[in-house]
């Protein structure tokens, strides 16, 4: 099949999912065209059956704020028309979704018809979304894919809650591919961040508000507080990051936590992890959590959204409330303070991780793309 894959380029989840699927689609022999406006991280070396077209936004000086979804929309109608399309999935709906209905309406006008697919990842829901400026659109172009997938029962639940959807809406989780994972834990690099020993905390986001990293940095110290020995590593980058910098120079702590700032992948930094933290305040999935899972790291993370359809509370991890701090470094300490409970809290946290593995994933998405294409023909 010919599809062509609308995403965000940048580190986000949902960038990271439809970059992965979208590789996992070619390796099948589907051929995957990839529209956006740069390339998307980890699409990094030459593969066969992967094509990307990038949405080249100039400036003009009347536009204070160029206008990316016509762009876009424009592009899409070319694409879809010259590599001969016969499917788009659009991941996150904000502008996607409604720039692929546009380009098929245009398309429709040439006698060219193609159905859309839209996932929904989270905040397109969640906190941009229902906000009232996009509301509308966005209530309207969900109604008008042909398929709507979102990553988590949670997520499923919310878009009832906030939008008059009058359509199906189907869960398709995040995953991860297991053998990616299988990394020994170098001991050169727990040296190099750990060289006492300590155990290796982590947490990887793009330090957003919604993430809660004071809350990273409330447990860590907590820790440290009971007695632990302990680093803290901090993957990623954002608008968070210069007051957590303060508070660490605040607190003192500077020299247990490394700031590593964003990386393609972190597998290497999740082999040599011992604890994963996720306290964020609204999370549809977790991504980041399911990555620790598939590196045998177990997650202490916020019992909200979907995430408590990622981790599983006392097996895999803890959940606690939102900004219960006290909770979390309980919970992780328990976990850190005896070694056997910690293997088996590693193992439970490998198990859990495996159900999300794209093996199960990928089949479950074919499926969508062959019903999608014959709903949209029998509409005709
Ligand atoms: O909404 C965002 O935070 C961005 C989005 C993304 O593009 O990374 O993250 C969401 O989608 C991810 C992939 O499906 C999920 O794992 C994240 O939980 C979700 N973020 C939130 O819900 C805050």
């Amino acid at each position: 099949m010919k599809i062509g894959i609308v995403l965000y380029p940048t580190f986000g989840g949902s960038g990271v999912v439809a970059t992965e699927l979208g590789i996992a689609l070619a390796k099948k022999g589907h051929e995957i065209h990839f529209i956006t406006y740069s390339q998307p991280v980890r699409l990094d070396k030459l593969r066969e059956n992967i094509y990307f077209h990038e949405v080249a936004v100039s400036d003009y000086p009347l536009f204070e704020h160029t206008p990316y979804e016509q762009v876009l929309t424009s592009k899409l109608v070319d694409v879809v028309k010259y590599e001969k399309l016969e499917l788009l999935h659009c991941h996150y709906a904000i502008p996607h979704a409604s720039a692929a209905y546009m380009a098929q309406q245009i398309l429709k006008e040439e006698g060219i018809h193609i159905p859309f697919i839209t996932t929904l990842h989270g905040t397109d829901i969640t906190l941009v979304g229902k906000d009232p400026s996009f509301e509308p659109v966005i209530t309207f172009s969900i109604n008008k894919s042909t398929k709507v997938t979102a990553v988590s029962e949670s997520l499923k639940a919310d878009t009832y809650e906030h939008f008059k959807i009058t359509r199906e809406i189907q869960v398709i989780p995040n995953f991860i591919r297991i053998g990616d994972y299988e990394m020994p834990n170098n001991p050169k690099y727990k040296l190099r961040y750990a060289p006492n020993g300590e155990f290796l905390i982590t947490h990887i986001s793009n330090f957003r508000k919604v993430k809660r990293v004071h809350d990273v940095l409330g447990i860590f110290k907590g820790l440290l507080d009971k007695g632990l020995k302990a680093k803290l590593m901090l993957v990623g980058d954002g608008p968070e990051r210069n007051k957590l910098e303060k508070k660490c120079r605040e607190w003192g702590l500077c020299d247990s936590i490394i700031f590593l700032g964003s990386m393609k992948s972190t597998v290497e930094v999740l082999a040599i992890s011992d604890l994963f933290l996720l306290p964020s305040e609204t999370e549809s999935f977790g991504l980041s959590a399911l990555e620790a899972l598939a590196a045998k790291v177990p997650v202490i993370a916020s019992n909200t959204g979907g995430i408590p359809e990622v981790i599983t509370h006392g097996f895999s991890g803890f959940l606690s409330n939102v900004g219960d701090v006290e909770d979390m470094v309980n919970n992780a300490f328990y976990i850190l303070s005896d070694s056997e409970r910690k293997i088996q809290f590693s193992k439970n946290a490998f198990e859990e991780g495996l159900k999300f593995d794209l093996e199960n994933i990928l089949p479950i998405y074919e499926k969508l793309y062959e019903e999608a294409l014959s709903e949209h023909l029998a509409k005709l």
